[in-house]
């Protein structure tokens, strides 16, 4: 007998978009107080970066007023505004720090 019957389609199938978490950047701002080493060791013990990686973020900070110093999920983000909240407060430093959601 002959070839198989029906059509030869191309079968394109649609995946629905896939909902990628929203991603928060967390902001290190600048203040008058807060010692450069401090920030420079804020940086080193909480988002991970090396002594040279930190003393040129806190320098963009101190310069031109605020970095973002991470990109993380909601809940990343919380935990490290908490944290460098919590550790410039038990210092006794005014330093700040806050998150943003990533447009
Ligand atoms: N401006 C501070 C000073 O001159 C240093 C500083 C840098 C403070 C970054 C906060 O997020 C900051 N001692």
């Amino acid at each position: 007998d002959g070839p198989p019957e029906g059509d030869a389609a191309v079968v394109t199938k649609t995946r629905p978009k896939t909902q990628k978490p929203p991603l928060y950047k967390v902001l290190l701002l600048n203040d008058d107080y807060t010692p450069m080493e401090f920030v420079v060791h804020v940086l080193e013990r909480f988002f991970g970066m090396t002594h040279a990686q930190s003393f040129e973020i806190m320098l963009v900070v101190h310069k031109r007023g605020v970095a973002v110093v991470g990109v993380f999920s909601h809940e990343i983000a919380e935990t490290k505004v908490a944290q460098v909240m919590d550790f410039a407060r038990r210092h006794q430093h005014p330093l700040q720090c806050t998150m943003e959601k990533e447009e």
